[in-house]
């Protein structure tokens, strides 16, 4: 049985083991299982969270719903999973205790630079049913602020040059999906699980706009033939360590260089709406219904929205660690304040949801020391995540003439986190498409004479970045003069002696 792992070699060696009665093994016959699922994106989270509820499925009731998986830019996980056949461990961390359990969904990852045709032929099948996506927010080549697509972003400017070796996902997409119609296919279903606004609805609207650029015919295909259901994913599930390789083989008996970490609390929330079938998740936790708005916008502003303001504050405080800053009272206080006073009143709470309930549920979660959830992480790709995160909740609070004080200091501490330059001196090594933008904002709002930067030019500036803050933020002097004071004190002071400033006000 392939499913077997040995004592102190790599898993997939296929040698009988010594059983470890804390790993829960395969319960299925994973090639009685064809592939039904092309997954775009194959990291942690897909392997933490959609592959998990799959390969429950599986385990339940079977099924041609295994997973192939794609990555777009490198060959990292490829090289993890295949020697493997595809199998890697998850291990779920919590106050609980630790559980270990291998998943068998996956049956083998491609890496689309190496071999574009192979991954179109994949998506192309008709046994391909499902297109599933976790390509971060930035995968989408998409004007954060507006949700449209960037029509000079490099990738696409390649894709509709050399359309049928694509690039990006939506050039992988819409490529597959013009050879499926043309072969009088059938429609995949395309199933966003990134955390973007409306993401099922938000990728459709990027593929028919790309598409019109090759094909107007195609893209009203697409847009009457291929469902695009909305999602809210929520897993937290940090990059795997060394570390974390390590505690494994010390606890199972085997490298698992593909495995990954997670919290042990999952949610899904699934518009159900597919062309040709799905695997039966609602009988493994999975929540389907009409409409996944109200969790959505729950979740990515107050999970996604308190998790980016603690990440830039509490990196900026010296904090590597999430659990860290929660740690810390004070941080504690001004995050269950920013969540309670500021972003839960802009929410209609889902049914049965209670949103001061879910503050202090989250704060639990984030409390979580087994996970070591590096704020540097979550501090990437801002420029992406704000629009949703935070800035949706702003322009609520300034449309409903309520406090935004809680906001304008998250997003002061995300401004000085771009400066690219910690409280130590040091510098930060910002992971944002945008890093570039905001080093010349940095650059040219600080006066060397006076050793200091101008902080009006720094906000003018930054509120300049019109993909991130659209065009009418700029004009709001409300949260202009807000932004300003406390940037000046993240400036003058730093994260934690202003944070001590904001609560004693
Ligand atoms: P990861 O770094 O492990 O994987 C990211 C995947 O996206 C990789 O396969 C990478 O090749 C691909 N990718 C990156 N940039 C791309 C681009 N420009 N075009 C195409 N593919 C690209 O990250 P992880 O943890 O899997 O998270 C991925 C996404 O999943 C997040 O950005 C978020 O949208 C969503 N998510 C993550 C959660 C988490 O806790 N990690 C929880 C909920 C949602
Ligand atoms: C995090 C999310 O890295 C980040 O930006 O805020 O990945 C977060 O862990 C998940 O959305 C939790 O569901």
């Amino acid at each position: 049985m392939e499913n077997k792992v040995t004592q102190s070699q790599r898993l997939g060696e296929g040698v009988a083991p010594a059983p470890n009665a804390s790993l829960q093994s395969i319960s299925y016959n994973r090639d009685a299982c064809a592939v039904g699922i092309v997954h775009l994106g194959i990291g942690a989270f897909h392997r933490a969270h959609q592959a998990v509820y799959t390969d429950d499925v599986l385990a339940l009731s079977g099924g041609d719903w295994r997973i192939l998986g794609v990555s777009l830019r490198s060959a990292g996980v490829r090289d993890q999973l295949n020697t493997q056949q595809g199998l890697y461990t998850l291990v779920e961390m919590d106050k609980a205790g630790t559980q270990y359990r291998l998943v068998g969904a996956i049956s083998e990852v491609l890496v689309a630079p190496e071999n574009p045709q192979a991954v179109l032929g994949a998506m192309v099948a008709e046994s391909c049913r499902i297109v599933s996506l976790t390509i971060t927010e930035k995968g989408y080549c998409h004007d954060p602020a507006t949700g449209r697509l960037n029509k000079q972003h490099p990738d696409i400017l390649h894709d509709l040059a050399q359309p049928d070796a694509p690039k990006s996902a939506l050039g992988f997409i819409v490529e597959a999906l013009r050879r499926r119609m043309q072969n009088n296919g059938s429609a995949p279903t395309v199933l966003c699980c990134d955390n973007l606004p409306s993401n099922g609805a938000t990728l459709k609207q990027l593929v028919i706009e790309y598409a019109c650029e090759r094909d107007p015919a195609l893209a009203d295909w697409i847009d009457t033939q291929v469902p695009f259901p909305n999602t809210m994913v929520d897993r937290i599930v940090p990059a795997t360590r060394p570390d974390d390789i390590e505690q494994l083989q010390k606890a199972c008996g085997y490298q698992d260089l593909g495995m990954v970490k997670a919290e042990r609390f999952s949610q899904w929330v699934i518009e159900d709406d597919f062309a040709c079938g799905r695997p039966e998740w609602d009988k493994v936790g999975a929540t389907l219904v009409t409409d996944v708005e109200p969790y959505e916008l729950a979740k990515l502003r107050m999970l996604n929205g308190t998790h980016s303001a603690l990440a830039y504050l509490g990196f900026l405080a010296g904090y590597e660690y999430v659990h860290e800053v929660v740690g810390n009272r004070d941080f504690y206080r001004f995050l269950r304040q920013l969540m309670v006073e500021e972003i839960a009143p802009t929410l209609v709470a889902p049914q049965g949801l209670d949103l001061t309930v879910y503050t202090d549920d989250l704060l639990e979660r984030f409390a979580n020391p087994s996970l070591m959830h590096r704020t540097y992480q979550i501090a990437m790709d801002g420029s992406q995540k704000l629009p949703q995160r935070l800035l949706g909740t702003l322009r609520d609070r300034l449309a409903a003439d309520e406090g935004i004080e809680r906001l304008s200091l998250a997003i002061a501490g995300w401004i000085r986190y771009v400066m690219a330059f910690d409280e130590r001196g040091g510098d930060i090594a910002v992971q944002d498409p945008l890093a570039e933008v905001f080093q010349r904002i940095a650059s040219d709002s600080y006066d060397a004479q006076d050793n200091m930067y101008r902080i009006d030019d720094l906000v003018n500036g930054f509120l300049s970045v019109v993909e991130v803050f659209g065009t009418e933020l700029r004009q709001n002097s409300q949260f202009k003069a807000r932004l300003t004071y406390w940037l000046g004190h993240l400036l003058a002071n730093g994260a934690a002696t202003t944070m001590k400033i904001f609560l004693s006000r």
